[in-house]
């Protein structure tokens, strides 16, 4: 495929509900989309870098520079057999992954468009439906937090993260637990933790968690592992693990028993299936996380989720859990069993609303071969 041209668009999409972990709140959901045109056809990308470098040091502005810099002139113009080649032409760019898998991702959708395959086929997906959860953020008080919880359950939802943060912990945790005895519940911490907090974690090991997710600073592997191996509760590594290469030297260390996989935190889908590979080999469960994607990236994620070490239920929510209008088309609804259909048409199998896109974007830049 000739990549004839590229468009960065910066949008904003209001949520339906503000966002809060540990480190930030979100009213609105910024982002860039990626359209790349090439062979006649289209292919669309999503970038989760979020405004603030609140989970990662990756921002919109610095995805942005990147991309225009660097990772736009490494394909603009170049003829690729597959989106499988994008690694290879940017390894001379460290770091941002964000900004490279939102590109990538636009290659894959290309690639399938032309060759009329689903992204679920092309990555060896197996699933027509995967499981799914939702990710509840930090809220006023425990009575506002019951509430939200119930109504999620009532929706369908069949296990409930919850963000944690020094304070608003094991206290709460104990709540949802006696109000949910069998409920599959956990938590995520984004790194809001220090080594000398780890007392915390070890009252929380008899509620039955599924996991406790990233109490640590991204870099310090070894107070994962020294946690995990005081804790029945699987240790799950988000932040920490940006390739292949680190989810094994988590593994080898026992930093984690779970991990979860973001393609944009890994550089893109390729890092991902490499991770996933990895993981099946060493009978290590993982699941997909989220970055409050909009159908683009959500459609992505389901397809992702599909393969077979994915046996874990996915921070893939419902359209309707995040956006009263979203950029894309069809909404993702939940069915009643907790899980959401895989996208079966080319590419990533979604439609983008232009005037949508048009209400929502804030900038945009064309490139040309
Ligand atoms: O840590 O998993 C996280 C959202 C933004 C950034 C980081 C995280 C999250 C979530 C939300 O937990 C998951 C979702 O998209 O529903
Ligand atoms: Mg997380």
């Amino acid at each position: 495929m000739q990549i004839e041209a590229i468009e960065i668009h910066h949008i904003s999409m209001p949520l339906v509900r503000r966002f809060e972990t540990s480190l930030h709140v979100e009213h609105e959901r910024e982002c860039l989309l990626i359209h790349i045109e090439g062979d006649g056809h289209e292919g669309w990308g999503e970038c989760v870098a979020h405004l603030v470098p609140w989970y990662s040091y990756e921002t919109i502005g610095t995805a942005w520079h990147v991309m225009e810099e660097f990772l736009v002139p490494a394909i603009l113009g170049a003829e690729l057999e597959s989106a499988v080649e994008f690694p290879g032409r940017v390894n001379g760019i460290m770091g941002h992954p964000m900004a490279k898998a939102g590109l990538e991702l636009a290659l894959w959708d290309l690639e399938g468009r032309l060759e009329k395959k689903p992204l679920v086929e092309m990555l060896g997906g197996e699933r027509a439906r995967v499981e799914v959860g939702v990710s509840i953020g930090i809220q006023e008080d425990v009575g506002t937090l019951l509430g939200v919880i119930r109504d999620h359950l009532a929706e369908g939802y069949r296990r409930i993260k919850l963000k944690i943060k020094p304070g608003t912990d094991l206290e709460i945790v104990r709540t949802v637990r006696e109000a949910h005895p069998d409920l599959r519940l956990q938590v995520d911490a984004n790194a809001a933790y220090e080594v000398s907090q780890s007392h915390i974690f070890e009252e929380m090991d008899p509620l039955a968690l599924q996991l406790i997710e990233q109490p640590f600073p991204a870099e310090d592997l070894h107070a994962h592992a020294e946690l995990q191996a005081r804790l029945s509760t699987p240790v799950c590594l988000d932040e920490s693990i940006d390739s292949a290469m680190m989810a094994r030297q988590a593994l080898n260390l026992g930093a984690c028993r779970v991990i979860n996989i973001k393609p944009g935190r890994v550089g893109g889908l390729s890092e991902a299936l490499q991770i996933h590979h990895l993981c099946l080999e060493r009978d290590i469960p993982v699941w997909c996380g989220g970055m409050l994607e909009t159908g683009i990236g959500r459609a992505s994620n389901l397809a992702l989720a599909s393969l077979p070490g994915f046996t874990l239920p996915g921070d893939i929510s419902a359209t309707d859990r995040y956006y009263e209008v979203d950029v894309a088309s069809p909404r993702f609804e939940l069915n009643s069993d907790g899980t959401i259909d895989v996208p079966n048409g080319a590419g990533l199998g979604v439609v983008i609303d232009r005037t949508a896109l048009e209400r929502f974007t804030l900038r945009t830049k064309r490139f040309k071969g």
